[in-house]
Parts: C-alpha cells; sequence; structure tokens
C-alpha cells in the first residue's frame, strides 16, 4: 500500500515535471545556461561572501551546498544534546535528560555554564530547545523545558561564562509523555518563533485554542505580536504534529519539518496562518483547505528533528533513520533530497551552520554508546545545476513537490 502510494506520488510529481519543462516559461533553455554556469563553478569553492539566490525565478539560478568528506567529532560525552547555539567563539549545548547546559570552544573541553532549574525528562520531553538574543550589553539565553505540569520557555541572561537567575517567558504550554515539539528560533523579524507538539491529543492540533500542534510567534518577553495572522493569539501555524526544527531562507520565509506518525515526514514552508493538515492530513493529501509538505519522506527513513538553511541547502536531522539529510531546489523550483551517513552515527538530533564554516550536527552516539557527539563536515558550494548531479552520486530519496 505504501509502495503503491510512493510510486503514484513519484509519478506525479514527475508529470508537473514535465508540464513545467513545456510550459512556455523557458525553463529549458535557462535550465541549460545553469549548466554552464555549474561547469564555471565547478571544482572550485565559492568564497562565502558569494551568497545563495533563493529567488525560484527561471532567471536566477540558484547555487547549493554539499558536504564533502568525512565528518570529524568536535565534542564528545555529551548526554542526549537536544540544541546547540553561538554566544561569541562558544559554543552553548542543552543535553535532553538534564537541566545542565554545557559550552566549549573549539579545540577546547566541555565546561558547564549552570543549571535550568525544573526540567522533568519524560518520554521526548526533557531539556529541549536553546536560542540566543543579544540586547545591547546584554546576553540573553532562551530554552524551552518540559516541567512536571507541560512546558515552558524561560531565559537566563548569560554573562562572564554562567547563567543567572531564570526569567519566565511563557508558562503553561502544553506538554505530555510525547510529541512535545521544543524547537525555538529567532526569526529574521526579532520574534521568537516555537514548536509546540500535539502532546499525543492529535485533534488539538486543529484547536485554534489550544497551542498544542502549533508554531508559536512571540515577543520576546512572550507577548502576542500585534500583527501576528489570528488576532490576539500566538498561533502562527497550526495542524503540526510534532515539529522539531524551524529555519528561515534567504527571502526569509520559514520552513519547518513535521515529526509523522506511521505514513509521511515532512519539510514545509510556513505561511501565516496556514493550516498544514494534522491529524486530518499525514503527508500530501491534496486537499485546498491544507497546506502540502514540500517534500516528505517515509517515516523509517527520516523521522526529522532540526532543520538548518545554509547557503542554498536545507538540511535535516533524522532520527528515525539515523542520517542527515539535504533538500536542494532547483531553479524552477523542483526540490531533491540526499540522504548522508545512513547509520554512521546513531541518530542524528539536529544540525547547524557551524563556526568553522563546516556543517555540524549532534547525534546521540552511536548503538549501545551513550555518549552525544557534535560532529562537523567541510561544505562545498556547487551551482543549482550541479546540487542534483552532486546529490545523484550519494542516495537520493523522499518525496519532492513542486513549489508553485
Ligand atoms: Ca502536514
Amino acid at each position: 500500500m505504501k509502495t503503491r502510494d510512493f510510486d503514484r506520488r513519484a509519478n506525479a510529481g514527475h508529470m508537473r515535471n514535465e508540464v513545467l519543462g513545456t510550459d512556455g516559461r523557458g525553463v529549458t533553455v535557462v535550465r541549460a545556461s545553469t549548466i554552464v554556469l555549474a561547469f564555471t563553478m565547478l571544482g572550485s569553492v565559492i568564497s562565502s561572501g558569494v551568497h545563495a539566490q533563493s529567488s525560484r525565478s527561471v532567471e536566477s539560478p540558484t547555487s547549493c551546498v554539499m558536504p564533502v568528506g568525512n565528518p570529524t567529532e568536535i565534542a564528545s560525552g555529551l548526554n542526549i544534546p537536544w540544541s546547540a547555539v553561538y554566544v561569541g567563539s562558544e559554543v552553548l549545548v542543552s543535553q535532553h535528560g538534564t537541566g545542565e547546559i554545557v559550552a566549549f570552544q573549539l579545540g577546547e573541553e566541555l565546561r558547564s555554564v549552570g543549571t535550568v532549574p525544573g526540567v522533568v525528562a519524560r518520554g521526548d520531553g526533557g531539556m529541549l530547545g536553546l536560542a540566543v538574543l543579544t540586547e545591547g550589553a546584554n546576553i540573553w539565553l532562551y530554552a524551552y523545558h518540559s516541567t512536571s505540569s507541560g512546558n515552558r520557555i524561560v531565559r537566563m541572561a548569560y554573562s562572564e561564562g554562567a547563567l543567572g537567575e531564570v526569567q519566565l517567558v511563557l508558562d503553561g504550554l502544553p506538554g505530555g509523555r510525547g510529541h512535545n515539539g521544543g524547537r525555538i528560533a529567532f526569526g529574521p523579524d526579532g520574534m521568537l518563533y516555537v514548536t509546540v507538539g500535539e502532546t499525543r491529543n492529535p485533534d488539538l492540533a486543529q484547536d485554534r485554542n489550544s497551542l498544542a500542534g502549533k508554531i508559536l510567534r512571540m515577543t520576546p518577553t512572550g507577548g502576542v505580536p500585534t500583527d501576528n495572522p489570528i488576532n490576539g493569539s500566538l498561533v502562527y501555524s497550526l495542524g503540526h504534529r510534532n515539529s522539531q526544527g524551524l529555519a528561515w531562507d534567504d527571502r526569509g520565509e520559514l520552513w519547518a519539518t513535521d515529526f509523522g506518525d506511521d505514513g509521511w515526514d515532512e519539510l514545509n514552508r510556513i505561511e501565516p496562518g496556514g493550516n498544514y493538515g494534522w491529524p486530518i492530513i499525514e503527508g500530501r493529501g491534496g486537499n485546498p483547505a491544507y497546506i502540502d509538505p514540500v517534500m516528505q519522506w517515509h517515516t523509517q527513513e527520516m523521522g526529522p528533528s532540526g532543520l538548518a538553511y545554509v547557503d542554498g541547502s536545507f538540511f535535516i536531522a533524522g532520527l528515525t533513520g539515523q542520517r542527515l539529510w539535504s533538500v536542494t531546489i532547483d531553479a524552477a523550483g523542483n526540490p531533491d533530497a540526499t540522504a548522508y551517513y545512513a547509520g554512521e552515527f546513531g541518530r542524528v538530533r539536529h544540525v547547524l551552520e557551524g563556526r568553522d564554516g563546516n556543517l555540524w550536527f549532534l547525534t546521540n552516539g552511536r548503538r549501545g554508546d551513550p555518549g552525544g557527539q557534535i560532529l562537523s563536515v567541510p561544505l562545498t558550494r556547487v551551482a543549482a545545476a550541479e546540487c542534483s548531479r552532486v546529490s545523484a552520486a550519494g542516495r537520493r530519496g523522499g518525496v519532492p513537490a513542486t513549489i508553485p
């Protein structure tokens, strides 16, 4: 049944591609020109000063970045690392089972910077996402964590290498033994975006009066922004099951992963007020009342947590699939997914652009090894037409949609 679904959806995607190629918009010609550009760029890593163009206009070919070579371990002995953020040259890391936040600089040992009080780890709940806000001379570390009665967001001043007292940002977020969400990130608009899972109560994802199964948008002090899509509500988008990944592309558009049930995991482009379908639809449904994912995967090969956008490429941490995924989108708007390191490093929890310009990813360590790692792998930049060629050398997967 699933195989048939896969084939049908894949064929549908292919047909859409063909339609795009013959609709008189000059796609074929532009693809040829991107190939020329690709050859001029091939074999040399373009300096990081050249920023990827994310416009999906066929006149503006994109570029992407791809991992090259073998990942090297830059931190080890972590207790299920969940999130990592930067403060100056330091990296601060949350660990799922404990409220202790650790920090390190490249090449140096881990050290504790303090403990977030009241963290309760049950199921997938625990010490989850981190974010950093700099206000003048003040540096705030934000943390999303589970308590004995749900989830909350707190912040602590980070000064002279240590965390200060806890300030409550938002209490009373839904929580439970599973589907706690927990990724937090400041957007380009300075607002704090938060993924909240449906806490194993699927119907809450469609309940506009519940914060479960939502992506929230709030001010740095937990208030409702005046320009949120639902007046007076923190809800930014709904119909999510257990999103744990947030990233913005070059155009400032928000994207998020969603951890599916037993059908489809998703990469979604998030629109303000958009409804992403759960639990009515999992994966692509073609119902205009709900926004379909841009890319979807069988759950055994993905199980997405963290999401990053780096110079034209999305990277997704695959927990269940124990691999890292990249998603690139070509100039015609067609996404393409590639898997890396399947089974090599255990469950991959988070991925981010590294302090050294490499791609970093957080893992739970190898099977039977409790020690979580942070790994670093170099990235190389290629032009859009080459992204597919490079990815074809890896293991392609996922079921693409054509972006309108
Ligand atoms: Ca969905």
